[in-house]
């Protein structure tokens, strides 16, 4: 794909520029894309149909910058429907504005309109992606990130041959807005996909699918720098290359200590920087993906297709047919020993030049249980199987979208979008991952309640996965505005006594997502330096559509530096905005101060 980007600057920004340049004599580029969000017909499974994309291609464009860039993506809605656009792993430095978020961040940009996102690229280094951030638009409105070493670094690996970026994104037939919408209403279970693609194409194990393969062409004896996204709504996912081995070396936008392996473990939203040499007989292999899914073996609805690509040695050779499946490496849907051996490896680089930071003494705990649930319908009134809505929560409350965004609401003061009482604790204690728990654990309450913290608050979270409704599973918790550190993880429930002994202070894994293990915990940590309204999710999009969400508002520190900018000029406009109050004239934030950036 080619890729506009000039080099224009604006004013404040080439002041910005000169002092970077001065202090550091790093340059930072800015770069302009221009996005046309549309309708476009495209045929799969032996179906055509019409989906939302970003300039008629699924996946999306590829965003290129160096580290530290700023990135202007002005996107055209063209559409039939409001969409956002979320820059997932980019931290945004004092700038939630342009993160995205529909109701955290900002209201839809509405069909007929414009919005320009700016994006600041700070410390993030590799692979990252965005993708559409309202309803369920992501499942074909995304696109990678490639962010490359400043000028004049290099990687602390050698340098590779060549790039290949591996977008992997979850195909559903039908018309996925209608259904979620009904479900939705109904409370009844959400979709489930159909096929599982690879850079768009599905592959030679589904129908009406093997004429469009996608093949990825390599020359014997080079190293391939992969950038793998997983951008599927609703599956971990297996991933192996028949014959050749696969060495991670980054992840979310950071760099790991390098894992030789066969296959990879991949949640949605996360990214991985794998090296592969061409060092097989020339040949054909099948590059192969498949579903893990932790959910009890009982439940055997989901998506069980394969999806697949072709790597294929360039040279003059007659072809042996068909191409080699990694059958003995990419593990089975429910190898659950496979996923954690893969995810127990992964380890911060924490070397000299990119070092880490984790936070030694904690500020601020929380213990939050991520679970299952219901929620009423008065009289048995929905239309699942308990007559209740199914639901999703993180210590019992299930996030209930607000009508005007919460970072509008925390920067004018206003109340009625939100409230501030999101609690640091469960409600009530009970053997979360129990077989048989009490009827009464299932039921769910609805709110929108936000946690704040104070600048430069040092966090811990540990998160109790529950085995409520019998649902226990992984759930990939991912964070906007800051990467945390996976400090510990362990199956059962979480002893505040012992398992603190346990965590990795060294070189644990510095991530904007990870996986709270199937009837386990997951302790993480970071440092709230970045002022703002941040939401905080399962990236499994039926879990967030149930409500296990909350965001964390992040206090300014007091300086210029470390307070949230000002708004630009034309945030999209949020409907009903009569129904909250103005409860007084000014608010925390010094606006006259502001203003002046
Ligand atoms: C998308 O399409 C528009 C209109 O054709 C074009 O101006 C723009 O450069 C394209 N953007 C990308 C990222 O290709
Ligand atoms: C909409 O796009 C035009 C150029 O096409 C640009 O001048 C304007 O600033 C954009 N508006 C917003 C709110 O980004
Ligand atoms: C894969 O890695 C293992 C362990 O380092 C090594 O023994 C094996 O030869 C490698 N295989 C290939 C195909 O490179
Ligand atoms: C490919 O190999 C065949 C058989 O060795 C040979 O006849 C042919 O000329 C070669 N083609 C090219 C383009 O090198
Ligand atoms: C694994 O390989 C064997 C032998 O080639 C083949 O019969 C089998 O179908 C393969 N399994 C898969 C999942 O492709
Ligand atoms: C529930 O049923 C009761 C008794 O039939 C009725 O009075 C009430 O209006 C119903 N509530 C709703 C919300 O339908
Ligand atoms: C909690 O439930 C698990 C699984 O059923 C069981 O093994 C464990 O003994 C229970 N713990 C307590 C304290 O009851
Ligand atoms: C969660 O809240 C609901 C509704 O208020 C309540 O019925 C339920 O008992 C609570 N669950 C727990 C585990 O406290
Ligand atoms: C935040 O913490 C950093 C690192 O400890 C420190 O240098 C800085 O002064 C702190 N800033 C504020 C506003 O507390
Ligand atoms: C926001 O408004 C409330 C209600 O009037 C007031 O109590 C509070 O002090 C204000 N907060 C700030 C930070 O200005
Ligand atoms: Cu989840």
């Amino acid at each position: 794909m080619v890729l506009i980007s000039s080099h224009k600057t604006w004013p404040f920004l080439s002041w910005a520029i000169l002092v970077a340049q001065l202090l550091c004599m790093a340059r930072a580029d800015v770069h302009f894309y221009d996005f046309i969000l549309k309708e476009t017909s495209v045929t799969k499974l032996c179906e055509t149909k019409s989906i939302m994309t970003v300039n008629d291609s699924f996946p999306g464009p590829t965003i290129e910058v160096q580290k530290g860039d700023t990135v202007f993506v002005n996107v055209h809605n063209h559409g039939d429907y409001g969409v956002t656009l979320h820059w997932h792993g980019v931290k945004q430095p004092r700038n939630p504005w342009s993160d995205g978020p529909e109701f955290i961040t900002q209201c839809v940009i509405g069909p007929g309109t414009n919005f320009t996102y700016e994006v600041i690229f700070s410390d993030e280094e590799g692979t990252l992606w965005w993708h559409a951030h309202s309803d369920w638009t992501r499942a074909t409105i995304h696109g990678a990130i490639v962010i490359s070493p400043e000028l004049g670094k290099s990687y602390p690996f050698p340098e590779p041959d060549d790039d290949k970026v591996i977008m992997i994104a979850a195909w559903y037939t039908g018309d996925l807005k209608e259904l979620v919408d009904e479900a939705m209403k109904d409370g009844t279970d959400l979709p489930h996909s159909d096929g599982y693609a690879i850079n768009g194409e599905l592959g030679d194990f589904c129908t009406c699918s093997q004429e469009t393969t996608h093949h990825w062409y390599v020359d014997y004896g080079k190293t391939y720098l992969l950038r793998i996204v997983n951008a599927v709504m609703n599956a971990e996912l297996f991933f192996a290359i028949a014959d050749h081995n696969l060495t991670v070396v980054g992840m979310d936008g950071g760099y790991v200590k390098p894992i030789v392996t066969t296959y990879i473990m991949i949640s949605p939203g996360q990214t991985m920087d794998v090296l592969l040499t061409a060092n097989q007989p020339l040949g054909r292999y099948y590059i192969a993906t498949r579903q893990y899914s932790s959910e009890d073996a009982e439940v055997t609805g989901f998506d069980h297709s394969i999806g697949s690509a072709i790597l294929q040695y360039r040279g003059n050779y007659s072809l042996p047919s068909p191409p080699v499946f990694p059958n003995a490496t990419l593990p089975l849907y429910l190898d659950f020993g496979a996923a954690l051996r893969f995810t127990n490896q992964l380890r911060s680089l924490a070397s000299e030049d990119h070092p880490v930071d984790v936070p030694g003494d904690v500020s601020t705990k929380m213990f939050i249980t991520v679970s299952m649930g219901e929620i009423y319908c008065p009289n048995s009134s929905c239309t699942s199987v308990s007559g209740n809505k199914l639901g999703s929560s993180l210590n019992n409350v299930s996030w209930v979208n607000p009508s005007l965004d919460v970072l509008s609401a925390y920067y004018r003061n206003l109340s009625g979008s939100y409230t501030a009482d999101f609690p640091d604790w469960p409600p009530s204690m009970y053997n979360f991952t129990g077989d048989d728990l009490p009827d009464s654990v299932d039921m769910t309450y609805q709110g929108t309640k936000v946690k704040v913290l104070n600048y430069n608050e040092t966090v811990e979270i540990v998160f109790q996965g529950t085995n409520v409704l019998k649902g226990s599973m992984n759930h990939p918790m991912h964070l906007h505005g800051h990467n945390f550190y996976v400090v510990g993880t362990g199956h059962g429930n979480f002893d505040s006594k012992m398992d603190p002994r346990t965590y990795n202070l060294v070189d644990p894994p510095h991530v904007n997502t990870f996986g709270v293990p199937k009837n386990g915990w997951l302790a993480v940590r970071f440092t709230a330096n970045n002022p703002g309204v941040w939401f905080w999710h399962c990236h499994l999009d039926r879990h967030m559509s149930w409500g296990m969400d909350t965001a964390f508002i992040v206090k300014d520190g007091g300086t210029l530096e470390t307070s949230l900018r000002p708004p630009p000029a034309h945030m999209p406009p949020c409907m009903d905005m009569g129904s909250y109050d103005i409860s007084m004239q000014t608010s925390s934030i010094d606006h006259v101060e502001m203003q002046q950036l």
